[in-house]
């Protein structure tokens, strides 16, 4: 029994070693975006806000690839920003890991019958691969999946997305702000992603199951292709043909980012993560399995 649980032991061990974290390849094309002056745009006027009034559940998700990391003291690179933030930080005490990973920084405006509120968080991630990521909110209470693992904050008194926000551009921007927008003014600098998306899909419902207790991870497997449905509230693929520089959105709302100073879809350049490898996921439900 000692030996069977020390070989497995050193078969977990030297399957994590050896193992890529995640696997994963793009499905079609993707958003490049130079870090320099790109970024797409869905104008405020035009469009509104994505989530409407009294929305009290919701999903966001993505799937990125970092090329680099902010290149200033503080702030973050934007990845999309309206009602819901998403960013690249450099590795600070907010993410108190090995100081080569990036941050994946995230804010939400939620309010309350007596007022609004911005909940954001932080979570180490890896530059130069494919990361998935996820916003959950659901029962005033707000959850975050990255990559293969789920996690659960506690509930906050905030019960819907704000669909009032005055200090920040309405427009929703993908990848960098309008040359107007940064940096803000008393704010720490805040530049362009410099990166590739495969898909951002924005839910009126909360697509995962959190785990029942806060604060600890449980294993995840990320869908790997977004599809429309009743609940898409948006949802870019990016797969125009390559230098397509307007991009449709599935869901039923049809609203059309436009990609501004160069800001295009292309094939992917990122080296895709060996395919045939097996997820961390796949390691842990072994894991479990067995100790039945
Ligand atoms: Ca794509
Ligand atoms: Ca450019």
């Amino acid at each position: 029994m000692v030996t069977n649980l020390k070989s497995l032991l050193i078969t977990v061990l030297s399957l994590s070693l050896v193992m890529p974290v995640f696997s994963f390849q793009p499905s079609g094309r993707v958003l490049s975006l130079d870090g320099i002056d790109d970024y797409a745009v869905l104008s405020f006027e035009e469009y509104g806000y994505l989530f409407p009034k009294d929305t009290r559940e919701f999903t966001v998700e993505m799937w990125f690839y970092p090329k680099s990391g902010p290149n200033h003291g503080g702030g973050s690179d934007i990845i999309l920003s309206q009602q819901v933030y998403f960013g690249v930080a450099l590795n600070h005490l907010e993410c108190r890991d090995d100081v080569s990973k990036l941050c994946w920084h995230t804010q939400a405006y939620l309010d309350s019958e007596d007022g609004h509120g911005i909940v954001f968080f932080y979570v180490p991630m890896e530059i130069n691969r494919w990361n998935y990521v996820a916003i959950i909110f659901k029962d005033r209470t707000l959850g975050r999946a990255y990559n293969n693992r789920i996690y659960k904050f506690g509930q906050t008194v905030l019960d819907r997305v704000s669909a009032e926000i005055d200090e920040r551009p309405k427009d929703f921007f993908v990848g960098g702000y309008a040359q107007a927008f940064f940096p803000f003014r008393g704010a720490p600098p805040t530049t362009g992603f410099h990166g590739e998306i495969d898909a951002i899909r924005f839910s009126r419902i909360a697509r995962y199951d959190l785990p029942k207790i806060p604060g600890i991870e449980e294993p995840f497997d990320p869908p790997h292709r977004f599809a429309s449905d009743r609940d898409t509230v948006a949802l870019w693929n990016f797969d125009e043909p390559e230098g397509a520089t307007r991009f449709q959105d599935e869901s039923k709302n049809k609203r059309i980012l436009i990609g501004m100073n160069g800001t295009s879809v292309s094939r992917t350049r990122a080296l895709a993560v060996n395919p045939d490898s097996t997820s961390l996921t796949t390691i842990w439900g072994r894991i479990k399995l067995r100790s039945r």
